[in-house]
């Protein structure tokens, strides 16, 4: 099969007549590390190391797991005290976290000269340089900026701050995939800072982990989970071969079988010996009931501790607090999960002994030659397109332009289906894309067969879009539309109101899925949007339906669902809750 489509061509692709010269780029990046060097911070002082990776190797030579918690409020205050305070608690009951991930707010991601007027979400705000330091002087734990630093806008102003703090983790490789900035139309300019980045931590004289995690990059989106292998041979080949850096990697939001799951760890042993950074949370089967998501939490907690007494590969195991689907979680309540799961790794000593390795590697196997064969069908497919893959803006930039669901379709390891190159035979069936697609033909199976054909025979047309990264809820919407004969205008994800309205023109109804904590925002920018377009037609709306307001002392996000209901718009907390008002429409349109 050829390894190239027609569409794929460097003309469009990368249509612009000059792209920044790399050499130059990473010039300059490797020359800042003169002024901008690693500072120190509590975790180095204390284990007397130069870095994380350093602590790690030692760790898992020693055979001890290590921990890892996500942390980060709007609140400076409280982001600061949780830093010091799930420490102290958590070490009280004869425990360790090793490390914090620093989940910063997407709107860090513009440079902070431009910040003050960008949409925000519900994370943490750090307004001076200074502020990242002073985050991480409260334990001795591990800083990780793990998200909006490396591969956004600000990614070199972030990654002099991170370093500056003494973190020797830095990303998100992953979120240069595919996170866009609302309002940011600019991706030559953010590749050009992420190179910078990534090159001023290929610099330091000692090692800086450039972190990437998968799920916020591509895997989440493939079919097949060989491809998500795929992805982690092509970035080490831009990280490691190209720009010098060393990649660390992280996974396990969006894997939620315990035989997959251990067999992704395992392949990574044999295509990467960098250590981890952590292994995810398996978030995507949390569910609002906090009692079952301890049977959650525990579920993929075994394999995590298991996958890492049989094969130590660095990744600090992340114990997902109960109450993660229904609110950002409390300090005390990311305190219980980790007693929970270092309870729960003690008892686990015995269960190795059930295991029964073969049918693990064989799959092992199938991912490690289904991603070898990805990634070098992207290389060489790029290559005949025109795109020069020994330069990592021009590989960067085209990688992320094609986007994960095109790359599949075009160079996926699986035999095509039907004679269709967009339809191929997973490798390793992904499960949580496939469980998307079963949960929609459950769904569309449910509706009445009268009810069906009445939506059908409308011939609906649909303007579908979501307003963040979070692509599940509208594939969701999609696959449950496109059986019922709906036609779909795709907007596309992390899309501004504009490019909404600019895409609607002529479709029955708008379908928006937002997880962000912007649903408010965004809905009265798109009204607006529709009046001045002189647009009218139903918006329906889904996802995670809240906001911060802005006088809000807790600075904890609260549920819009009433605001949104005021301005017209149809409120679908369930998928289902879609069906009958599509019935309505379908009725309308046909008596017209
Ligand atoms: C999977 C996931 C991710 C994945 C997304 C993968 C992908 N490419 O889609 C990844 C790892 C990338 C991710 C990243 C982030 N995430 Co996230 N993520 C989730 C998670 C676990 C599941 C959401 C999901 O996709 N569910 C699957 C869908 C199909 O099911 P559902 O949500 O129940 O939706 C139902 C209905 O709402 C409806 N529906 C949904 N949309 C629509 C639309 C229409 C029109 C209709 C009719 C119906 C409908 O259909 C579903 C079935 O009934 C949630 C937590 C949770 N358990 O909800 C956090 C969550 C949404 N994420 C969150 C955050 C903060 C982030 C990050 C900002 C973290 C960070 N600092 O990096 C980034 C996003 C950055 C950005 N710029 O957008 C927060 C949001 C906080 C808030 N608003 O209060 C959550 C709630 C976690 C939390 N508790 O803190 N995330």
């Amino acid at each position: 099969m050829k390894t190239t489509l027609s569409s794929l061509t460097r003309s469009r692709i990368l249509p612009e007549k000059e792209l920044p010269d790399a050499a130059s780029l990473v010039e300059e990046g490797r020359r800042l590390a003169l002024q901008h060097g690693v500072g120190e911070c509590p975790f180095l002082t204390h284990f007397d190391i130069s870095s994380e990776s350093e602590y790690k190797k030692q760790r898992m030579a020693d055979g001890i797991l290590m921990f890892h918690a996500q942390v980060g409020y709007r609140s400076f205050d409280k982001s600061r005290r949780a830093y010091a305070e799930i420490y102290d608690r958590v070490a009280a009951a004869g425990y360790r976290v090793d490390r914090y991930g620093l989940c910063l707010d997407w709107s860090m991601g513009y440079p902070a000269a431009q910040r003050a007027n960008m949409p925000r979400g519900t994370g943490l705000i750090l307004s001076a340089p200074g502020d990242f330091a002073a985050l991480t002087q409260g334990a001795p734990v591990a800083p990780h900026f793990g998200d909006f630093v490396i591969g956004t806008p600000a990614s070199l102003e972030n990654t002099k701050a991170a370093l500056a703090a003494g973190s020797t983790a830095i990303g998100n490789l992953g979120q240069y995939f595919t996170f866009r900035m609302p309002q940011w139309h600019d991706d030559v300019g953010t590749t050009a800072e992420t190179i910078k980045a990534i090159s001023l931590c290929a610099a330091q004289p000692v090692e800086v982990l450039i972190h990437s995690n998968l799920d916020d990059g591509f895997a989440a989106l493939f079919r097949d989970m060989a491809c998500g292998i795929g992805a982690v041979i092509i970035e080490r080949y831009v990280v490691e071969e190209l720009l010098g850096g060393r990649l660390s990697h992280c996974y396990g939001h969006v894997f939620s079988e315990p035989l997959t799951r251990l067999a992704f760890q395992r392949a990574l042993t044999r295509i990467s010996d960098t250590p981890g950074s952590m292994v995810y949370g398996n978030t995507t089967i949390f569910v609002e009931n906090e009692v079952e998501n301890y049977a959650n939490l525990a579920s993929y907690m075994l394999v995590d501790v298991l996958a890492q007494s049989l094969s130590p590969t660095g990744h600090g195991l992340n114990p997902v607090p109960v109450t993660e689907a229904i609110r950002i979680p409390e300090i005390g309540e990311i305190v219980d999960a980790h007693l929970f799961a270092n309870r729960l790794a003690l008892r686990s000593e015995g269960f190795r002994n059930l295991f029964d390795l073969k049918q693990v590697d064989q799959i092992v196997e199938r991912l490690v030659v289904g991603g070898q064969r990805f990634a070098g069908r992207i290389l060489a497919g790029l290559t005949d397109a025109g795109v020069d893959v020994r330069n990592p803006f021009e590989l960067l930039l085209a990688l992320r332009r094609i986007g994960a669901k095109r790359l599949e379709e075009v160079f996926g390891p699986g035999s095509p289906l039907d004679g269709k190159t967009r339809n191929r035979e997973p490798v390793v069936r992904a499960t949580t894309v496939v469980a998307l697609e079963d949960q929609a033909r459950g769904v569309v199976g449910e509706i009445d067969a009268s009810e069906r054909e009445t939506i059908r025979r409308a011939s609906l047309t649909a303007c579908v879009a979501c307003t963040d990264v979070h692509e599940y809820g509208k594939l969701l919407v999609e696959t449950v539309l496109e059986s019922l004969n709906v036609e779909i205008v795709d907007a596309g994800v992390s899309t501004d109101p504009d490019t909404v309205v600019a895409q609607a023109r002529g479709v029955d109804f708008l379908a928006v899925s937002t997880y962000c904590g912007v649903a408010l925002n965004y809905v009265q920018a798109l009204r607006g949007e529709m009046d001045s377009a002189r647009l009218k037609m139903p918006i329906f709306i889904g996802g995670k339906l809240n906001q911060v307001p802005e006088d809000s002392a807790s600075c904890m996000p609260v549920d819009v669902t009433r605001d949104l209901q005021e301005l017209g718009v149809v409120v679908c907390h369930r998928i289902d809750d879609l069906i009958p008002e599509l019935v309505k429409l379908a009725e309308a349109q046909t008596n017209a």
